[in-house]
Order: structure tokens, then C-alpha cells, then sequence
């Protein structure tokens, strides 16, 4: 970035509005600022982006490539300033001329192309390894329609498209110049050729051509950008209605068909396959774009491909992007000309695989009949190397089925995606200690027993610069104050703070910031929902995807106990608390659905209540997603961190919390227990089962919660109020399917597959605790304190660098603007 030079800065923009949308500054709708300060913070990045990609063309260092279905990058505006180091100047360049950069700011679309925890972790790393400056591209996709945007209607979720693209996004940029050809359908004709190999000449297929879009991933101070490449999907062939005979006509509409409907949408689902052919369509073309891009580049420099491993790295974020496995195979052999053994020893070295989830409904497998439909060839591929890795098990293993159904990667029907990555992939990573060791010790033993070396941890992490820096200004300045600067390079810097946690002033000074971040909360849910809420209360978070093993239920549940009580009770001595909740369910995940119903219905109820003297609120915040999130974090004093043990892999927003000096309460499940390691027990609240014991209970079938709900009398009322119409205007069948979770036990679908009933108790006795800590103020103070001081292990500068050490090894890039 050259120099900020504020008269040229304002300059820019009135000339952005002027040559924009014809008009002076005064005229100007805030979008319209919006897209004009946009565009000349651009500009500012624009020379430390060419100079970036110059030193990658000249020096040709090792490149990661991210290959991934979801990218959930919220807003860009601030964060680039913040990595810029620009965000205090350009902030005063705009209020001298009338303008607030937090309003501007607001105006952008967040743009969602993510689910949740996955895609917001693949933002992070991006911002890690600009940061860092390793060479790296993010692949993804250019979804019309991200993440849908949620509307809470008489408490039921609706979902609204989002339209990121309506207005242009000003942080993209079209680049023609990178367009490949992707092929579907058709079939595969092999022919002989004069040196006695076979050629596989694929005819008849639908073609649309992929179109990059580069976003730039501004590096924090140190002038690399790196870029992800966003691929839109184009017709090869313009529509034309004169132009074509009969045949070609209908090949131009449904090609232009497909590539219409191709990049449309991002399927809404977190941890759960739908199976669509569409979704199959998808992955298959970013991939096959992203990996046409990197061999194109590496062609520049090499002709031969041997050493591609030496230059480039594929790492598959998930089962979504593994059919890169058999594209990469089937370009080095078919367009390529390499052997197959040439081609599987580089493949071998090039592609690695991160496992997200232990949910068995979250691996990818597609039914065989759909993906040779679609990808004649690549199924070809996939064949053989399916045919040769079962020859490898039955060398390692003579005789054993067991082995070749648990590992193969063509089974049942089926195209194994994770089998398929494990098989060729050399790097198979979980995303925390715990995930991993369930990967290697349950899931995938198999695979750990026959490859051990391929197996690694990487721990999750996140980026201290949109989630303190930005997110969370007044304690960034507070740990700046206390730490120095360079947290913003190295998070393990806030350990300073634990020589001053014990300090009376510093925790006074940490409380007001709290509550000032509370402050600005409970504005937000005033104007979004009308509730007011107590900013002196406990505010008890529960934000993130709902899913079922994430248990909002169990939370909602003891709110309603919680409220049983003090109806009992209206003297006892309470702790006032407002439960906040912010959750997307997947358009058809019904429990999920009934769940946030039931969250809404609740908060009606007691919200209401003016015999509880507002002890209790209840608040669900509508449309939760990455810029609200950031306030939210700010704002927490408790992070609920409660899925049943084994089921969360990582959890990252456990540690966004833990940044923004919240405790936790959680269980023992995902990164939580490094978290406990970190910041000791004083600090954290953890109860419930371990993971061994919930493992334990699915092998043995021993769980009874028809137990529970028989001698609990607290549980049982509880439960029972689900049906008896207390939280349903008298509809006793509302939430009849949430109260038969607990107790309808099919082989299937076991009552309380997710141990809420078991974990009841002493969920209600540590949040007991928690209640009783946050009256002794100074306690409080020093274990927030202390979650700040002790998160850095936590920063996704850690993990990317492990990534870099294990994995990639990568070397960094210095870049230096010419113009500085
Ligand atoms: C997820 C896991 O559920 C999270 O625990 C994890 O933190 C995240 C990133 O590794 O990945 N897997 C998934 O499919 N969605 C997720 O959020």
C-alpha cells in the first residue's frame, strides 16, 4: 500500500460517487459511499496485490492451493483496513468529510458463501497465510445465492435468498484471461493408439466454460495479498437463436442451462448430505477449474510435470472437494500423456485431506449409477484406483472382507469420497487432538492401521484480527495497552495479562469494556427484536449452526426449568440472565426447525412475564451470521459450549469467545479441551459425559433416558411442558416430535441419541456455579482475564504455521511496492 495520503483518499471518493452514480458526495445514499470508499480501498490494495502475484511469477515458490466448497468471508471493508493498518486514517479522512466509516461499513453484503464452522474456517487460514506470507490460493465457488438470510415469522424460521451480488461487489474482479472448459456427461470412447497405449477420447458431453473471479486476502501489515479464486460458471457458446441446426440448439440450451444453475446456489446443509446431482455437478467444476489453473501456471515455467509436487499442493477441505483426486489424475494421463504410475506418484504427493466431522452423515458418497452419469471418465479413473488399492489391502490383509468393506472406496453402490481421499492423499488431518484420536482409534482405524504415517493433528484456530482487532476495538486497545503491540502477529503475546489479572484496576477496566460491548449488544437487540435486556444481567451466549448434536434443545430446557423454579420460588435469590441464541437450521432439519420454534415460543412466555421481574430473558437473534457474530462475542460473559462429547470435531467459536474474555461452559468434546488445558480449571466450566463414555453407551446400547424422565422429577416436568401447550397457546402437538427425541427408541434413531437427559443434571449444577461465580466480581474479572491471556494457542497463525511445518512447506514470500 502506498502511503496514505488523505486529501488524494477523499479525492478519490467524491470522484468514485461523481463518475459512479453522477453524483456530489451530499447526494449519495450510504450504499453508494459504500461502494465508493469500497473501490478506493482497492485501489490501496492494488499495488501490494501485483506486486504479490510479480514476486509469485518471478520467484515460483511452493503454492498451497485451498480447495474449498465454502469460504464464509463476512465483510471485507474493515477487515482490509485493520490488515492494512489503515482503519484509524481512513476512519478520520471520512469523518472530516461527513461520513462514518461503522455505517459505511455496515452497507456491505456479508458475502456467506459458507455454512458455518468449515467455511469460516477456510476465511481464517486465508487470513493466516496472507499474513504469515505464504503464497497461497483459496478455490472456491461463486455462488449467486450464499448462506440464505433468516427471518424469525411468529417464531418459526423463514429463509430469504441472499442477493450478495445485486448491487456488484466492489472487492471482485472478473478475469477473463482464466477460463477453463469443464465437461459433464457424455461418454468415453477408448482407441488404440501406434505405441499400443489407449486413448480415452470423451464425446458427447455438456461443457461450460469456468470463469475466475479474484477476491484479494490482504496480509496484516506486511504488503502480500493473496487471492481467492471465486469460479463463475458461463456457456461455452453464446445463445443464439438463429444460429445453430437442431442438434446444436438444444446442446447451446442446456448448456446454458447448466451453467445458469450450476453456480446458482450454496446447499444450505452443515454436516449433512443431501446427494443432489447438482451438488456432484459443483464440486467437480471448481475443482476441475482450480486444478486446470495450477497445472497452467505451473506449465509456465516446467514442461515436464514430474516436479509438480515441488510446486504445488492441493489441500481438500472435506470430503467436497476430493473428486480432485481422479481430475488430477485423469489430466496428467489424458491431457498430460503421463503413465499411470507416473500420474498416481504425483497425484500421491500433491493432494492432502482434512477430515471435519466424525457424523457419519456428513461423508460424501455418491450412489455409483449418478457419478459415472456425470463423470464418465473420472469414474474410470476412480475404478482403477479403486481396483488397485483393494488389491492392496487384500496383499496387506489376505482374506479379511471386514477390511475391504470398511476401506475400499467403490462399495455398496457407492463412491466413498473420504475413502477415496485417505487412499491417495498423504496428509489426512483431524482439527483437534481429540478428533483426531476418535479418527484414528474409531472411525477411520482401518485406514490409521494400514497408512499411520499419513495421520496428523492440526488444531483449529482463528484470526485475532477480524475477531479482537476488529470486532472487539475496545479491548483490543485495552490488551495493546497491557501486551504491547504485535498481538496482532502473535496472540501469545496477551500473556502478559496474567501478571495483571489479580490487578483491581486492570479487572475494573476490563468490566467497563464488557459492559460497554454489552451496551452496544443490547441496542442491537432492541432494534432487531424490541426486547429489552439488562446489560448488568449474565449474558449467556449459545450462537452457531443448530444441529441436534450441538444441543440449543438442552439449553432451552433449562431455561425452562430455570423459569419452573423462580415461578416456585419468587424470593430465592437469582442472578439475573439473558439467554441469547442465534442459529440457522438447514431448510429441511426438522428437529432443528421445531428447536428454534421452541427457543422463540419460550422467550414469548417469559419475556412476558412480568412476575419474574425480568430475572430471565430470553432472546433470539434473527439471522446470525459472521458481521453480528462479531459483536455477539464481544458482548458474551458465558459461552455455551455444550455438544454431546465426541460429536464436535473443533468448534471455533468456543475460541472466539475465549478471545473476547467470555467463559465457557462446556463439555469435554472438540478443541474445549485444549482450551481447559490452557486456561486451567478456574477458569472454565466443564461438566457432563466424556467422550469415551458416550462412545462407550452407542457400542454397549445400554442408554436409558426413559430412566431419567421417570425419576428426574425436574426433568420430567420439563419435558412434559413440551406437550402440555405451556410454551404452545394450548397446541399439545407443536412440539409432540421434540418430546419424542427423548423417549422413541428405534434401532435407527435411539431416544436421546444425543445424551441431552444424561447430561441434565450437571449441566443445571455447573450452570448453578456459574451464577454464583458472576456475583463475586473480582473472581469474574480475573478468569476473563485470563481466557484473553491464555487463548493464544488459539490464533489460526498457529495452525496455518503447522499446516506450513507438517503438510505444505511452504516458504514465505517478501514482497515490497516498488512505490513505498
Ligand atoms: C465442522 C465441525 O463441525 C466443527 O467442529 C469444526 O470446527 C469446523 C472446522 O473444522 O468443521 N465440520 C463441518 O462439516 N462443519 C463444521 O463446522
Amino acid at each position: 500500500m502506498k502511503a496514505f495520503n488523505k486529501k488524494i483518499f477523499i479525492k478519490q471518493i467524491s470522484d468514485n460517487v461523481k463518475n459512479m452514480y453522477r453524483k456530489n458526495l451530499e447526494e449519495a445514499s450510504q450504499e453508494e459511499l459504500f461502494q465508493a470508499v469500497a473501490d478506493a480501498v482497492k485501489n490501496m490494495i492494488m499495488d501490494d496485490w501485483i506486486a504479490t502475484q510479480q514476486v509469485m511469477e518471478k520467484d515460483e515458490p511452493k503454492t498451497v492451493y485451498y480447495l474449498s466448497m465454502e469460504f464464509l468471508l463476512g465483510r471485507a471493508l474493515g477487515n482490509n483496513l485493520i490488515n492494512m493498518t489503515a482503519y484509524a486514517q481512513v476512519k478520520e479522512a471520512l469523518e472530516e468529510i461527513g461520513l462514518d466509516l461503522n455505517t459505511i461499513e455496515q452497507q456491505e453484503p456479508d458475502p456467506a458463501l459458507g455454512n458455518g464452522g468449515l467455511g469460516r474456517l477456510a476465511a481464517c487460514f486465508l487470513d493466516s497465510l496472507a499474513s504469515l506470507g505464504y503464497p497461497a490460493y483459496g478455490c472456491g465457488i461463486r455462488y449467486r445465492y450464499g448462506m440464505f438470510k433468516q427471518q424469525i415469522v411468529e417464531g418459526f424460521q423463514v429463509e430469504v435468498p441472499d442477493n450478495w451480488l445485486k448491487n456488484g461487489y466492489p472487492f471482485e474482479m472478473k478475469r477473463p484471461e482464466y477460463c477453463y472448459e469443464v465437461r459433464f456427461g457424455g461418454h468415453v470412447r477408448m482407441e488404440m493408439r501406434e505405441d499400443g497405449n489407449m486413448d480415452f477420447i470423451h464425446e458427447d458431453y455438456q461443457a461450460v466454460n469456468a470463469v475466475a473471479y479474484d477476491l484479494p486476502i490482504v496480509g496484516y501489515n506486511n504488503h502480500v495479498v493473496d487471492t481467492l479464486i471465486i469460479w463463475d460458471a458461463q456457456p461455452e457458446v453464446e445463445f443464439s437463436l438463429t444460429s445453430f441446426n437442431e442438434g446444436q440448439y438444444h446442446k447451446a440450451v442446456e448448456e446454458s442451462n447448466l451453467a445458469r444453475t450450476l453456480v446458482e446456489v450454496l446447499y444450505p446443509n452443515d454436516e449433512h448430505i443431501q446427494g443432489k446431482e447438482l451438488r456432484l455437478k459443483q464440486q467437480y467444476f471448481f475443482v476441475s477449474a482450480s486444478i486446470q489453473r495450477a497445472i497452467a501456471k505451473y506449465k509456465k515455467h516446467h514442461r515436464s510435470l514430474k516436479q509438480l509436487p515441488k510446486k504445488v499442493v492441493f489441500q481438500m477441505n472435506d470430503t467436497h472437494p476430493t473428486v480432485a483426486v481422479a481430475e488430477l489424475m485423469r489430466i496428467l494421463i489424458d491431457v498430460e500423456g503421463l503413465s499411470w504410475d507416473e500420474a498416481w506418484k504425483i497425484t500421491t504427493q500433491c493432494v492432502a485431506y482434512t477430515n471435519h466431522t466424525i457424523m457419519a452423515e456428513a461423508l460424501e458418497k455418491w450412489p455409483i449409477d449418478i457419478f459415472e452419469r456425470i463423470l464418465p471418465r473420472v469414474y474410470q479413473i476412480v475404478d482403477e484406483i479403486n481396483r488397485r488399492f483393494v488389491l492392496d489391502i487384500m496383499d496387506r490383509y489376505p482374506g479379511n472382507e471386514d477390511k475391504i468393506r470398511s476401506m475400499a472406496i467403490l462399495y455398496d453402490g457407492q463412491v466413498r469420497m473420504a475413502n477415496l481421499a485417505i487412499a491417495a492423499g498423504f496428509s489426512v488431518n483431524g482439527v483437534a487432538r481429540l478428533h483426531t484420536e476418535i479418527l484414528k482409534n474409531e472411525s477411520l482405524k482401518d485406514f490409521y492401521e494400514m497408512f499411520p504415517e499419513k495421520f496428523n493433528n492440526k488444531t483449529n484456530g482463528i484470526t485475532q484480527r477480524r475477531f479482537l482487532a476488529h470486532g472487539n476495538p475496545l479491548l483490543a486497545d485495552f490488551v495493546t495497552k497491557y501486551c504491547g503491540k504485535g498481538w496482532e502477529t502473535d496472540l501469545q503475546k496477551t500473556r502478559k495479562l496474567i501478571a495483571k489479572a489479580d490487578d483491581p484496576k486492570v479487572q475494573k477496566e476490563f468490566m467497563e469494556i464488557k459492559r460497554e460491548n454489552k451496551k452496544r449488544l443490547a441496542k442491537y437487540i432492541l432494534e432487531k427484536t424490541g426486547i429489552e435486556v439488562n446489560v448488568d444481567s449474565i449474558f449467556d451466549v449459545h450462537v452457531k449452526r443448530l444441529h441436534e448434536y450441538k444441543r440449543q434443545l438442552m439449553n432451552i430446557l433449562h431455561v425452562m426449568y430455570l423459569y419452573n423454579r423462580l415461578k416456585d420460588n419468587p424470593d430465592m435469590d437469582f442472578v439475573p440472565r439473558t439467554f441469547i441464541f442465534g442459529a440457522k437450521a438447514a431448510a429441511g432439519y426438522r428437529n432443528a426447525k421445531n428447536t428454534i420454534k421452541l427457543i422463540n415460543n419460550v422467550a414469548d412466555v417469559i419475556n412476558h412475564d412480568v412476575s419474574i421481574g425480568g430475572k430471565i430473558k430470553v432472546v433470539f437473534i434473527e439471522d446470525y451470521k459472521v458481521s453480528n457474530a462479531e459483536w455477539i462475542y464481544a458482548a458474551a460473559d458465558v459461552s455455551e459450549q455444550i455438544s454431546t462429547a465426541s460429536k464436535e470435531a473443533s468448534g471455533t467459536g468456543n475460541m472466539k469467545f475465549m478471545l473476547n474474555g467470555a467463559l465457557t461452559i462446556g463439555t469435554m468434546d472438540g478443541a474445549n479441551v485444549e482450551m481447559f488445558e490452557e486456561v486451567g480449571e478456574e477458569n472454565m466450566f466443564i461438566f457432563g459425559l466424556s467422550a469415551q463414555e458416550v462412545i462407550g453407551f452407542e457400542r454397549n446400547h445400554n442408554y436409558r433416558p426413559g430412566d431419567i424422565y421417570n425419576n428426574d422429577p425436574d426433568v420430567n416436568r420439563v419435558l412434559n411442558q413440551l406437550i402440555d401447550g405451556t410454551y404452545s397457546h394450548g397446541d399439545y402437538e407443536l412440539f409432540r416430535s421434540l418430546y419424542n427425541y427423548f423417549l422413541n427408541d428405534r434401532p435407527d434413531n435411539p431416544a436421546d441419541r444425543y445424551f441431552i437427559l444424561a447430561d441434565f443434571r450437571s449441566y443445571i449444577q455447573t450452570q448453578e456455579k456459574v451464577a454464583a461465580y458472576y456475583r463475586n466480581r473480582s473472581a469474574w474479572a480475573k478468569s476473563a482475564i485470563m481466557n484473553v491471556a491464555c487463548v493464544g494457542k488459539f490464533s489460526s497463525d498457529r495452525t496455518i504455521q503447522e499446516y506450513v511445518d507438517d503438510i505444505w512447506h511452504l516458504e514465505k514470500i517478501k514482497v515490497r511496492t516498488s512505490l513505498f
